[in-house]
């Protein structure tokens, strides 16, 4: 009897600790390699998301597309299947149309610029559209300027890309814009794109430092190009209704451990866009780093007048006007 009752006693204690340090786990997912500006992002959001919830979530972190594509994982935290993803803002103009603004060529000057814009009111705003749609935009971070690579010859001029049979991502913005310089557009999901360029199905790609750098693709492109002819931001989106679950408090961790990866995330891309074009010379890429932005500005003139009637010059110049 006594004995039964010390049982008792003894698995009600166990009990009481197990609801003590209950865990709640989530998941969140990047398409390109842990070691990237991308993995450092979540990997500080992880560690920030446990540091100030004191452990009662627990974020666990895929890489490399692991959880499939950018769409695929934005489409599964809308589903609520997944509760977090990081991802470049590509795929999203088809959840969240008002984003498309952010994808207009040679909108940014730089990146202090875009992230001015971001960390701003147009920024803070556009973070809200996602609501409506089944997300909490929890910050937005970077992905970088995106640069032409290809297999094909050195672009210098935007008559050099003509012909070129180029990846790119499933964004109606790019797409309209590539095809103004000529390329032929093949939208792909990014996991795919390195087997793409190996077996030669497209000539080409655009993406950051960042990017060219952890995906390799210095293995299977020879020309690189510093175009900087889009500015890529990045995001940590998450879906909206298990947001709304947590208490004020920890939505407010959450909030924090974003803007701490945003943080770590940025310092990154400096990194890479310091060391980038020695460490993929010294891999074997032909890099030309100074194009003639403006002869790629003057190529886009008839899409860039397109744009402005589809997305208002007011709006346009709202940005550009940032200082
Ligand atoms: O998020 O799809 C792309 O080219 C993205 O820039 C890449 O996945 C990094």
């Amino acid at each position: 009897m006594k004995l039964s009752k010390l049982f008792i006693g003894l698995s009600l204690a166990m009990g009481l600790v197990a609801a003590a340090s209950a865990q709640t786990t989530m998941k969140i997912s990047i398409s390109v390699a842990q070691n990237s500006h991308q993995g450092v992002a979540i990997d500080t959001f992880a560690k920030e998301v446990e540091k100030r919830t004191s452990g009662r979530y627990k974020i666990q972190t895929f890489y490399a597309g692991a959880l499939g594509g950018e769409r695929e994982s934005i489409e599964a935290v809308q589903l609520g299947t997944q509760e977090l993803a990081f991802s470049s803002t590509g795929p999203v103009p088809n959840f969240v149309p008002e984003a498309k603004i952010l994808d207009i060529p040679f909108l940014f000057r730089d990146k202090a610029h875009a992230r001015a814009v971001l960390d701003g009111p147009i920024g803070q705003d556009l973070l809200g559209k996602f609501d409506s749609k089944g997300f909490k935009a929890l910050a937005w971070a970077e992905n970088g300027f995106r640069h032409m690579t290809n297999s094909k010859r050195a672009v210098n001029t935007p008559e050099d890309l003509k012909g070129l049979k180029m990846r790119t991502m499933e964004n109606p913005v790019h797409v309209a814009a590539y095809k103004g310089f000529g390329i032929i557009t093949t939208p792909m999901a990014f996991p795919e794109v390195f087997t793409a360029l190996q077996q030669g199905t497209v000539d080409g790609q655009e993406n950051p430092l960042s990017v060219i750098m952890s995906a390799k693709f210095d293995q299977v492109q020879k020309y690189l190009s510093l175009t900087g002819h889009v500015y890529s931001p990045c995001i940590f989106l998450m879906n909206k209704a298990t947001f709304e679950k947590l208490s004020a408090a920890d939505k407010q961790a959450f909030l924090d451990a974003a803007k701490e990866g945003a943080k770590a995330n940025r310092a990154r891309v400096d990194t890479d866009d310091a060391t980038g074009v020695a460490d993929l010379r010294s891999k074997g890429m032909s890099v030309v780093e100074n194009v003639d932005k403006s002869k790629f500005v003057a190529a886009l003139t008839a899409v860039n007048a397109d744009f402005e009637k589809q997305f208002g010059k007011a709006n346009i110049d709202a940005i550009r006007n940032v200082k």
